[in-house]
């Protein structure tokens, strides 16, 4: 049977009643720009797209010409639509209002315009990422604080993978789907639905340089993962870490896994490495929803109550019983 479209996908949950028109436009915008991007990074070197920008974000991290220019394309893209109030970036300082010339509405949308940038320019893949929140009632200029809201209150989340090919994933709170463009038709069309992530997994992502900043709990975790069949978890784990959080999440919507970015000495000021907002709760609710688990190692990911737009936050999400277990290691030590 031929796969629906995401358009048509969309119109029969608005149907339903699971959705608002508002909503069904502000992820048709959200798809619309993802396919920008796709054709962006698509052209590689031909494009001129590559290397860096030349300047830095608010994290101090260099920007490279792709992450500016994949957060215009969100932003130019959401602006004008009428269904969102307000936007925040992980490439931009502060939240943005949706300026008073352009009709607004009701939804507050959160994105990483291009994650795993280190990878561009070397040809493997990278993504977007984004979440959207309700707008606080009365708030008709919202501001940061308008933004900081647990991961619970999201109303969908979804990422784009540009890969091989170009995938997007989402959730509304009935499920996971996944969606891949069709570069014909220039549609992406449902390939997965309610994508189940398996319980149990043999397969871990983590960057193991990182390891002897690590603290005792996690040092003790992948210390017996990595004893093999000899050690307590009786099992041989493989490990892959494509150091594109979208790529690596992805893998383990298909086959299940465990990825972690935990608290290390380099790390440690700040918080963690990646974004709550932008990363690890859009990312968590896409895996619960999914039959995963997303936790910090101390608290399930989704109930973290944020204090900054660009806190961070440590992470472990895949496979339900192996975050659990990440996250006894934790629990026993403290
Ligand atoms: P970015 O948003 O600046 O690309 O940073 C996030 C990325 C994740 O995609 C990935 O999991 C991690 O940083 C890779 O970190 P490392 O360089 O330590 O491997
Ligand atoms: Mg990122």
């Amino acid at each position: 049977m031929k796969p629906i479209s995401l358009t048509r996908f969309l119109i029969q949950e608005q149907h339903a009643g699971h959705i608002n028109a508002d909503l069904r436009l502000l992820i048709e915008v959200v798809a619309r720009a993802c396919k920008t991007i796709s054709n962006a990074i698509g052209k590689g070197a031909l494009g001129g797209v590559l290397g860096e920008a030349g300047t830095g974000n608010i994290q101090g991290e260099a920007q490279k010409k792709l992450d500016v220019l994949s957060n215009e394309i969100l932003l130019e893209a959401n602006e004008w639509g009428g269904h969102l109030a307000g936007l925040a970036s992980e490439e931009m300082d502060h939240s943005h209002p949706i300026p008073n010339a352009y009709p607004k509405g009701n939804y507050l949308l959160l994105f990483d315009p291009l994650d795993g940038s280190s990878n561009i320019d070397v040809n493997i893949s990278v993504g977007t990422i984004f979440s959207v929140l309700h707008c606080p009632d009365g708030i008709t200029e919202p501001s940061d604080e308008h933004f900081l809201q647990p991961g619970t209150a999201q109303v969908c989340a979804g990422y784009t993978t540009y890969g091989p090919s170009t995938m997007l994933v989402l959730t509304i709170g009935r499920g996971t789907h996944a969606f891949t463009l069709d570069r014909e038709q220039g549609s992406f069309m449902l390939t997965t639905r309610d994508i189940q992530i398996p319980a149990d997994t043999r397969e871990f992502a983590v960057n193991m340089s990182n390891q002897r900043h690590w603290e005792t709990p996690m040092q003790n975790y992948i210390g017996d993962l990595l004893a093999g069949k000899q050690g307590p978890r009786g099992s041989d784990f493989n490990m892959r870490w494509v150091a594109s959080m979208v790529a690596d999440v992805h893998r383990i919507m298909t086959r299940g896994g465990i990825f972690s970015y935990p608290l290390d000495a380099k790390c440690r000021d700040k918080g963690g490495k990646l974004r709550l907002m932008y990363e690890a709760n859009p990312m968590s609710f896409l895996v619960e929803q999914a039959g995963g688990a997303a936790s910090t190692g101390r608290q399930r990911m989704l109930d973290v109550m944020p204090t900054g737009l660009h806190q961070r936050v440590p992470v472990f999400i895949g496979s339900k019983n192996e975050v659990e277990t990440a996250v006894r290691y934790h629990r026993e030590f403290d």
